[in-house]
């Protein structure tokens, strides 16, 4: 597997707006991007630091697995991504090593990126992302 950096760490907020003001303001960084993920039931704003970005999430309906979170523990980290050349091959490998994927084939995520997430229980805890350019 070649995972080359960390993507992003995505951070579970109740507001983009709210959130927004302590990223843009407070450390200066840029929000370049907003952007609504129907299929995850979630809005996303990007800030890039480095080779990194940090995706705030907003729920969009109470269904989402960002407003289940938020209910259950609050505002904060909710995953974090790894970036890699090919999702799909990287899932494929990690599930023949005996973990438990949430996603078995990469579906489409924010950016128009290939993402799969692996299961926070059989990742000690942390709900873990594989992601990348999508595959034409
Ligand atoms: N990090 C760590 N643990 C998490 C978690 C997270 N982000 N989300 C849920 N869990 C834990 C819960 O705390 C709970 O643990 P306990 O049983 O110990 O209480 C357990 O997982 C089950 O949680 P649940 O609330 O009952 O929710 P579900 O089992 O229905 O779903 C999960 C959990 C991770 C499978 C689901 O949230 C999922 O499929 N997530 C991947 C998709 C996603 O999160 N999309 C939003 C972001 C999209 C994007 O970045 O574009």
């Amino acid at each position: 597997m070649n995972l080359s950096h960390i993507e992003h760490i995505g951070i579970a907020v109740n507001s983009i707006e709210e959130a927004n003001t302590f990223f843009e303001e407070i450390l200066g960084l840029k929000c370049y991007a907003i952007e609504e993920v129907k299929d995850q039931k979630v809005k996303t704003a990007f800030f890039q630091i480095g080779q990194t970005k940090i995706e705030l999430l907003e729920a969009t309906s109470e269904d989402s697995p960002v407003a289940k979170f938020i209910a259950k523990r609050g505002q904060g980290i909710h995953h974090i991504a790894f970036a890699t050349d090919d999702v799909d091959a990287s899932l494929k490998e990690i599930e023949e090593k005996g973990v438990r994927l949430i996603d078995k084939v990469a579906r489409k995520g924010a950016e128009g990126l290939d993402i799969g997430f692996l299961h926070p229980k059989s990742t000690f805890g942390v709900l873990t992302e594989i992601c990348g350019k999508r595959k034409l």
